[in-house]
């Protein structure tokens, strides 16, 4: 008789127990009709997990909650299960490796994405730390798997199950190209691990997200007090739009409806622009020599100023910036969060000055012809920089968006609103005199 397991379709921790009955052989199946919230709040359920999540595992002994728990359950049920090793060191290894995929890639995956989703309140600096302490085990990761095509041994292994079905989670919902590209290894052993017959006959086909979710602003903090000041007059005015509370996503792991077809962008309307973005973005990267002459001067053969406009960010609170990796990473942290506008946007940011206080500067190229209503909702930091749109009639200005875009060397803080200079930020530490 098979063994019942309760929760959702689409629940990743479920799924580490489906993949290890698939290798072991054991018949597990999702109780009928589950439904998230309801289901799992009945007096039966409670009995069987007093605090009401899933998933949870139905055996003829009585019921086992906790997903590693019934995931390592269903695998000792086969006698000398090849997914538990083959000695106590492999042993040890396997949960060695079941602990960190938990603790350090499933926990800071939540702590990115439960905020996204408007099931935590949004804070930046959590974000930002949540997503550095991801890398770090990310980065690990990718090195033990440099030189290791499984976790542990030489063919699949439970940790294998647990780390895969994590990490599904972080490249369908966070982990966009341009972010996992800085770890090939995980890369190259996630798109193996989910390729396996036993894998695939349970995630189906799975594909990388495109885009991190932008927060939901029902859970956007208020800004702390002292950014909180007047507004300078030459910022552009921005109609405070209250947003429609968006309807409550599932919970991490839990993915029980279709996701819904986004609504276009306003800016997908506007009349198309025969400036190509993607084609400036490439210029500008691949310009090494003669950069006025290649890539300035493209720039503006290219530039559409109907299509788009150009803006000065001027930093409001330069006298914050008293320590230069702090400043580094608040400016890094902003370049994150636009990440949401790299379809519309091109932009490089500043870190000027060989002593504190730092000075920190950019400049923006956005798609129409104001600062699009979308990344002021979405992205905090838009309030904390007095925001000017460039005149280019005015030939002093002209000049400054040259000096701007013509730093190209492989500075931190510059945002072609592309993976590669992501990448660079926090290496080299670099600024500007
Ligand atoms: N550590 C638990 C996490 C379980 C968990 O968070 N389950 C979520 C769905 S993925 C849930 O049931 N949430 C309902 C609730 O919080 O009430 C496990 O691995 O089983």
């Amino acid at each position: 008789m098979a063994l019942v397991l309760h929760a959702g379709k689409t629940n990743k921790n479920a799924y580490k127990t489906l993949i290890a009955a698939e290798y072991s052989g054991i018949k597990v199946e999702l109780v009928q009709n589950f439904e998230m919230g309801v289901s799992n709040k009945t007096p039966e359920f409670l009995k069987m997990n007093p605090i009401g999540k899933v998933p949870v595992l139905e055996t003829p002994d009585g019921p086992v909650f906790e997903s590693n728990a019934i995931a390592r359950y269903v695998t000792r049920l086969k006698a000398d299960n090849p997914l538990y090793g083959s000695s106590p060191i492999e042993y040890g290894h396997i949960e060695q490796w079941i602990d960190f995929a938990s603790l350090e890639i499933d926990a800071n995956i939540g702590h990115w994405f439960r905020p996204r989703i408007g099931r935590a309140v949004y804070l930046p600096p959590f974000e930002e730390a949540a997503i550095a302490a991801l890398k770090r085990a990310l980065g690990a990761l990718n090195t033990h798997l440099a030189s290791n095509t499984f976790l542990v041994g030489h063919s699949v292994t439970l940790a294998d199950i647990v780390m895969t079905c994590n990490l599904y989670m972080g490249f369908s919902k966070l982990m966009t190209k341009s972010f996992t590209s800085e770890f090939p290894h995980v890369e190259r052993y996630f798109w193996t691990m989910v390729n396996q017959p036993n894998f695939s006959k349970i995630l189906g086909e799975v594909k990388q997200t495109a885009s991190v979710p932008p927060v939901s602003s029902a859970k956007k903090p208020a800004l702390p007090k002292e950014h909180a000041k007047p507004k300078h007059k030459d910022e552009p005015k921005k109609e405070v739009k209250k947003e429609p509370a968006k309807p409550k996503e599932a919970p991490v792991g839990e993915e029980e409806e279709a996701p819904k077809p986004k609504p276009k962008n306003p800016l997908d309307l506007l009349p198309p622009s025969k400036m190509i973005l993607d084609e400036w973005k490439r210029l500008y990267s691949n310009t090494k020599t003669n950069f006025r002459e290649v890539a300035i001067k493209g720039f503006w053969d290219m530039y559409d100023p109907e299509g788009y406009s150009l803006w000065f960010c001027d930093y409001k609170y330069n006298d914050e910036n008293t320590v230069s990796f702090v400043t580094l990473n608040k400016v890094g942290g902003f370049l994150q969060r636009m990440d949401l506008a790299r379809k519309y946007a091109f932009g490089k940011m500043l870190v000027i000055g060989s002593e504190a206080p730092f000075k920190v500067k950019g400049l923006w190229l956005f798609r129409g012809q104001e600062i699009p209503q979308f990344i002021i909702d979405e992205c905090y930091d838009m309030e904390l920089y007095e925001w000017k749109k460039v005149d280019i009639s005015d030939e002093a200005q002209k000049e400054r968006v040259n000096q701007m875009i013509e730093d190209q060397e492989p500075f931190e803080g510059e945002a072609l609103l592309d993976a590669k200079c992501f990448k660079k930020w926090g290496k080299n530490v670099r600024k500007r005199k």
